[in-house]
C-alpha cells in the first residue's frame, strides 16, 4: 500500500513539472507577441500633420491702368487637420496670376519664399491694363517622419479676383487719353473702322453709345482735370 502510493505521488510530480514548463513557454509566446505588436505599431504610426490654414490676404485698392499694386499674403497655420505631430519644412509661397480676359496683363515681380511661413509673402504687380484677373496664392511646406522614414509635401491654396475698371476715354487700350482716342472714336461713328479695341472706355458718358459727344468730352481733357469725364 505504501509502495503503490509513493508510485503515485511519483506519477503526478512529473505532471506538475510538464504543466508549469507549458505555462512557462506560455508566457515567453505572450511576451513575444506583445513585443511584436508594438514593433509593428512603431512602424506605422507616425502620421505627418496636414495643418489647417487661415489665409490673411491684402489686395490692392484702387487699382488703375497703367498703374501698380501690390499684394501681400499670410497663412495662418491652425491646428493639424488629423492626428499627427512634428513641425513643417521649408515653406513657401508661390502666387500665379491667370487673366480671364486676354486685355489683362497683370504682372509680378519675381515670387519670393520666405523663411518662415509667419513672414507672408509679397509681390508686386506692374503693367496693369483693364479686365479681371485670378489670382492663386499657395503655400507648400515639407514634412518628415520616422520610422519608416519618408516625407510628404502639402499644398494650400486660396483664389482671389482683381478687377481693373478701363481707363475713361481710352478707346485704344493704350492706358492715355488723348486726341488720338477721341480720333478713333470719330472713325468708328463714320464707319471708318468697325471696332474699337476698348469700346467700353470709349463710351466716356456712358450712355451705351458711341460717338461724337465721346469724342467731345475726351477733346475737354487737355484743358480741364479728368474728374470731368465722369458721365
Ligand atoms: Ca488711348
Ligand atoms: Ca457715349
Amino acid at each position: 500500500m505504501s509502495q503503490a502510493g509513493e508510485k503515485g505521488a511519483g506519477v503526478r510530480l512529473p505532471g506538475a513539472g510538464a504543466l508549469l514548463l507549458v505555462a512557462m513557454a506560455g508566457l515567453v509566446v505572450l511576451a513575444v507577441n506583445l513585443h511584436s505588436g508594438e514593433g509593428r505599431a512603431a512602424a506605422t504610426s507616425p502620421t505627418p500633420a496636414r495643418y489647417d490654414v487661415e489665409w490673411d490676404i491684402q489686395l490692392p485698392e484702387n487699382l488703375h491702368p497703367g498703374g501698380t499694386g501690390h499684394i501681400r499674403a499670410e497663412a495662418i497655420l491652425t491646428e493639424p487637420s488629423f492626428v499627427g505631430t512634428g513641425p513643417y519644412h521649408d515653406p513657401w509661397y508661390a502666387l500665379t496670376i491667370t487673366d480671364t480676359d486676354p486685355v489683362v496683363e497683370l504682372r509680378s515681380l519675381p515670387v519670393v519664399a520666405p523663411a518662415d511661413v509667419a513672414d507672408g509673402a509679397e509681390w508686386n504687380l506692374r503693367r496693369i491694363r483693364p479686365g479681371e484677373a485670378t489670382i492663386e496664392i499657395s503655400l507648400t511646406y515639407k514634412q518628415s517622419w520616422c520610422y519608416p522614414c519618408d516625407t510628404h509635401y502639402y499644398t494650400h491654396t486660396t483664389t482671389r479676383t482683381l478687377t481693373v475698371a478701363p481707363l475713361p476715354g481710352d478707346a485704344n487700350c493704350d492706358l492715355a487719353t488723348n486726341s488720338i482716342d477721341a480720333a478713333l472714336i470719330l472713325q468708328l461713328s463714320a464707319a471708318m473702322v468697325s471696332e474699337l479695341p476698348c469700346e467700353d472706355a470709349a463710351d466716356v458718358n456712358q450712355d451705351g453709345s458711341v460717338n461724337a459727344i465721346d469724342s467731345f468730352l475726351i477733346l475737354q481733357l487737355a484743358v480741364r482735370p479728368p474728374d470731368s469725364l465722369s458721365p
